[in-house]
Order: structure tokens, then C-alpha cells, then sequence
């Protein structure tokens, strides 16, 4: 894949959303993911909406964020949705996924945050073996069908905040729920049910991004997704295959299990987050997001390794990242984050990532 372009990648990608990714890229000329570590949903806001127009990817960690608000129609998930349309960028929850399949299934679909409403891409560590992967697939999977039938219906059993938004009842099936008639309730379920709600969908799940403009390739703004359709309304999952730190444990049989994984749920995995490039084999088309990335400042040269961050992170440049290790997207946070002017410290990411992508082509 090293030097094939992105927008040829995109014509072959197994993943929908890797497709959109790609050519959204190509589009945008943009190989960079901010990884958005502020604090407050405020912050948040703030900063996806000025860096939006040079990145491709918004790199989450909904748990940092004091004041999550998790309404599903004007939260901080549908806010941020609001602004991935607006700019064009795709939003990756960095949950780092580790339990029994059921106990994944739940926290990614259901419980406050609802990562799988607002998060287009989300990621895993499959220390607990392989079919975690499986279980977040078939989540994911049942909620694109509900998202499909338009319907969002809340069962309530028993305690009534305990389940809002029933897993097991067959929402998917579009049968029987449209009319309230309770069909949703599921096999197993204990106790009685106290009320039954069928919504028209109303909330703003992770919408895809929408035509805009955007002066994201320098110099005057222009329409960039005149001729981007829709994105799918698909979620994909990143599996965490090598870390940016110092003493990582994960072994090169863990990374190869990661690409094992990959190749066995390519409707549901689009890539992984790791610090070189996996596809080894001819279809494989998985998409490497690489964090664990920083510049020198501004105007000094490059002269050997960049210091860490002294509690265990390591930086590469892009250059090294992209054109030397062969990852597609560069993930920056404090790089971005702490500079004076954010916005324009993302664009120098941009371009930085970019020329490495398109040197690496020739
Ligand atoms: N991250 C890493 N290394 C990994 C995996 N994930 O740094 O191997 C995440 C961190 C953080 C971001 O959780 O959100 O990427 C890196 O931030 P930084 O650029 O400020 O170091």
C-alpha cells in the first residue's frame, strides 16, 4: 500500500467508512487526526470546530471531559456530529475496548455515553482474545440496522432507567416495535415491562459530513465535497495493534493476532492503530492511524530523536511516521493542543503529513 495513493485505496477499501475515509482525505488534502485532550466540553467544542477544517479524523476521549452531556438529541456527541458534518471529518471515540464480548457490546452501545450514537470509528485491545471483535461487530451491526428502520425504541423493564434503549428485542427486525405494541422486551428478560416509547428518530447520531466550505488546502476557500456523496451510516473499529510508549508489552504475536483479527471481521475493522504499516497481504486494505507524533518547533530543524513526554510517550515525525514507517494518518494532540495558535499549528501538521504522503508516492 506504500505507494499506492489514497484515492486508489479508496476504490478498493473493504470498509465503507475506510472508503469515505480515504477519499475524504484525497479531497481534503489532509492526512491528520487531532487527538482532542482538553478537559471541558466546552474546550471540546471549541477546538473541533477551529481545527475542523484541517483534519480528517477527531480523536476523542469522551471520559477526560468534564461536562459530558450525554442527550442524545443536543449533547456533546451530537454537537461534535453537528461539526463533523460541517467540516468533513470523521469522529474516533480512543476507548480502548478491553473486556468479555458482552460486557464490550454494552459499554459501546449502551449505558451514558452511547459511543456507538456519535462515534463513526472506535477502537479495541484484543488482549482478551479475538472474538471481543465479533461481539462489537454484531453490536454495531444491530444498531446500523436500527438506525436504518429510523425507529429508536425505549423499553423500560422493571427500573425504569435501567434499559432505554432495548439490545436483545429485535429492534433490528423493524417488526413489531414501529406500533409499541412491546415486542421489544427480548428472550430472557426478567421482570415486567412498565412502558414501552416508539420515537421517530429525532437524535443526531454521528451523521456524515455534509458539502462545505472550507479553505482547508490553503489559500481561498473553496467547495471541497462538491463531489463527495454521503457517508455511510457505518461504524468501524481500530484495533489497537502497537503503542507509541516506552515498554510496551504488546508482543509481535499480539500485533500479528491484531492482524488475524482484522482480516477475519473486515466488514466491521478498518484498520489499526499502529506504529507501522500491517498489510502485508494483497487485500489487505486497512487503514494505519499512528499516534505518538510531534514536530519540532517552528523553524528549528530536525536533529535527532524528539524528547518524550517523560511519563512514557514517544514522538516520531510525520516524516518518519508517514514516509519512513509507512502509516497513512498522523494523530497529534499536545503538538496541536499546547501551541499558541492551534488552529494554525494544525495546519502546519497538515502539510508537514501531507508532503510526506505525496513524497512517499513518488
Ligand atoms: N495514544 C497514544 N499512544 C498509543 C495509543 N494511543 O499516545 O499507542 C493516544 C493517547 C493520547 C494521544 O491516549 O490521546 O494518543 C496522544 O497524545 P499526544 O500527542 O498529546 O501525546
Amino acid at each position: 500500500t506504500l505507494s499506492q495513493a489514497f484515492a486508489e485505496r479508496a476504490k478498493t477499501a473493504s470498509h465503507p467508512l475506510s472508503r469515505y475515509l480515504l477519499r475524504l482525505m484525497d479531497v481534503k488534502a489532509s492526512n491528520l487526526c487531532l487527538s482532542a485532550d482538553v478537559t471541558t466540553a466546552r474546550d471540546l467544542l471549541a477546538l473541533a470546530d477551529k481545527v475542523g477544517p484541517s483534519i480528517v479524523v477527531l480523536k476523542t476521549h469522551y471520559d477526560l471531559i468534564a461536562g459530558w452531556d450525554y442527550n442524545p438529541q443536543t449533547g456533546t456527541g451530537a454537537r461534535l456530529a453537528a461539526l463533523a458534518r460541517k467540516h468533513g471529518f470523521l469522529i474516533f471515540e480512543d476507548r480502548k475496548f478491553v473486556d468479555i464480548g458482552k460486557t464490550v457490546q454494552m459499554q459501546y452501545t449502551a449505558g451514558t455515553a452511547r459511543i456507538v450514537d456519535w462515534a463513526h470509528i472506535t477502537n479495541a485491545n484484543i488482549d482478551a482474545g479475538k472474538d471481543m471483535v465479533r461481539a462489537m461487530a454484531e453490536a454495531a451491526a444491530k444498531w446500523k440496522a436500527r438506525i436504518n428502520y429510523g425507529v429508536r425504541t425505549s423499553v423500560t423493564v422493571g427500573t425504569p432507567e435501567s434499559d432505554r434503549f432495548d439490545d436483545e428485542g429485535g429492534n433490528g427486525n423493524g417488526n413489531g416495535n414501529g406500533n409499541g405494541n412491546g415486542n421489544g422486551d427480548g428472550e430472557g428478560r426478567k421482570g415486567s415491562i412498565v412502558s414501552v416509547t416508539t420515537v421517530t428518530q429525532s437524535f443526531e447520531p454521528a451523521d456524515p459530513p455534509r458539502p462545505h466550505t472550507t479553505d482547508a488546502r490553503g489559500g481561498a476557500p473553496e467547495v471541497v465535497f462538491a463531489d463527495m456523496e454521503e457517508a455511510p451510516m457505518d461504524r468501524g473499529l481500530l484495533l489497537l495493534a502497537q503503542m507509541s510508549t516506552t515498554g510496551c508489552l504488546m508482543t509481535a504475536a499480539y500485533t500479528q493476532a491484531c492482524v488475524e483479527a482484522a482480516r477475519e471481521n473486515r466488514d466491521f475493522v478498518m484498520g489499526y492503530v499502529a506504529q507501522e504499516c500491517l498489510n502485508t497481504a494483497a487485500d489487505d486494505t486497512f487503514v494505519h492511524m499512528t499516534p505518538g507524533c510531534k514536530l519540532p518547533p517552528a523553524g528549528e530543524e530536525e536533529h535527532g530523536p524528539l524528547e518524550g513526554d517523560g511519563l512514557g510517550q514517544q514522538y516520531n515525525t510525520p516524516d518518519r511516521l508517514i514516509g519512513v514507517l509507512g502509516t497513512d494518518i498522523v494523530i497529534v494532540g499536545r503538538g496541536i493542543i499546547a501551541a499558541d495558535d492551534p488552529p494554525s499549528e494544525a495546519e502546519r501538521y497538515r502539510r508537514k503529513a501531507w508532503k510526506a504522503y505525496l513524497a512517499r508516492l513518488e
